[in-house]
């Protein structure tokens, strides 16, 4: 990537890289290297790095499937579960038609009970994720991570070593430090760049297969950002607002625009896509390669662990870290689990931080922005 680019089109690098990633996987089958395709933040991707795999996330958050798959599954159900399953039953998601192995994991009842209808379509494995964060879930989550290891082994006939995982871990640690070293800029008060382009480039990264050159080109990112900053290069002064709850990619990206659009500013994304997936590193001095990777990917706080303690710790971190004015809690409808949750968020946020909290409770059609956009611009001009 060339520095003297423009922001605007580094930021288009990125937020094209899923659909350039097309071809890219199409050449990496081509050459024979295996696809694994993934749906969920918990998956230790460093196993399927370490056999020279391709981990990808499949398509999952747009409602352009959505009818397709209200054939076969519920209506009243997440729209990121039908939408997983209409682009895998309508062959619309290119990334699920070239995995050879599609891996999900038992984090919530409806993703679980729609990856049995799954396997129709492709060879699909399911982790078995405990849904505590203690010393006997450890242990279960420790042998489900051998358990894939020897899965990936005899599916595509190889041996995993110790020291391949070692170095995907050690990529993979790389990537993470560079991806929050760019979404920490938000930290600047005020911000350099909107939420929304935080996002696009988060989102994108996890598409860019070549992960040094990923690397390289998010510090050269940031180091263009921070040098125009000092040149005064920044947005207004706004009301700076955290998001957390349901994952947002996609359809649920309007929330962050009725957000922006109406005077506030996303200075960090805590959910799945932003934080709580990236400010975690392995700890590559542990001896004991599956325990490094059970206890950081188990202590992942997201709604389906019960308690979920991860959670509040990040979040209450986050606050004080990005100077937060108030907190949006985004809920995917008939997301149980984040929807019950959001009593426990309220009270953390209201009575801990007393920063104003709000619940939009959402799916991926454009059918409520109207309504959205009116609740937004009353909350950020009480802010
Ligand atoms: S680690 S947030 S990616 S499970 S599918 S729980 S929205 S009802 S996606 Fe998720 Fe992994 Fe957790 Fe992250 Fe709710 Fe929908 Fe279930 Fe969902």
């Amino acid at each position: 990537m060339n520095v003297k680019n423009k922001l605007p089109e580094i930021f288009e690098t990125f937020s094209n890289q899923r659909r350039e990633s097309f071809i890219v996987v199409h050449d990496l089958k081509e050459k024979g290297i295996p696809v694994v395709g993934l749906f969920c933040t918990y998956l230790p991707v460093e196993l399927i790095m370490a056999m020279g795999a391709i981990p990808v996330s499949l398509c999952s958050t747009s409602d352009e499937t959505i009818p397709d798959a209200e054939k076969d599954l519920p209506r009243n159900l997440c729209p990121l579960i039908k939408s997983s399953y209409g682009f895998a039953k309508t062959d619309k998601c290119p990334y699920f038609y070239f995995s050879d192995l599609v891996v999900g994991e038992t984090t919530c009842d409806g993703k679980k009970k729609m990856y049995e209808y799954l396997a129709n379509y492709k060879d699909v494995y399911v982790m078995e994720l405990p849904n505590r964060q203690t010393e006997d879930g450890l242990y279960l989550f420790k042998k489900e991570l051998i358990r894939f290891q020897k899965k990936l082994e005899e599916k595509f006939g190889v041996e995993i070593k110790e020291e391949q995982i070692r170095e995907a871990i050690r990529l993979k640690n790389r990537e993470r430090i560079a991806l929050k070293r760019f979404y920490s800029l938000m930290k600047k008060n005020p911000v350099p760049i909107k939420g929304e382009e935080i996002y696009q480039v988060l989102y994108g990264a996890s598409f860019q297969f070549d992960k040094e050159k990923e690397i390289a080109d998010l510090h050269m990112l940031c180091d263009k950002i921070e040098k125009e900053y000092e040149e005064g290069k920044k947005l207004e002064d706004r009301p700076r607002i955290l998001i957390t709850g349901s994952p947002i990619s996609g359809g649920a990206m309007k929330v962050v625009r009725a957000i922006e659009e109406n005077g506030g500013v996303v200075v960090c994304f805590e959910n799945c896509s932003g934080a709580k997936n990236i400010e975690n590193l392995v700890d590559e001095e542990e001896k004991d390669v599956y325990e490094a990777l059970a206890k950081r990917y188990l202590a992942i706080g997201c709604s389906c662990m019960s308690p979920n303690p991860s959670r509040y710790d990040l979040l209450g971190r986050l606050i004080e870290e990005y100077q937060v004015d108030a907190v949006v809690d985004v809920v995917l409808q008939a997301c149980h689990t984040y929807n019950v949750e959001t009593l426990g968020i309220k009270r953390f946020v209201k009575e801990k931080y007393h920063i104003p909290y709000m619940t939009i409770e959402t799916d991926y059609s454009s059918g409520d922005i109207g309504q959205l956009n009116t609740r937004m611009m009353a909350f950020i001009e009480m802010l």
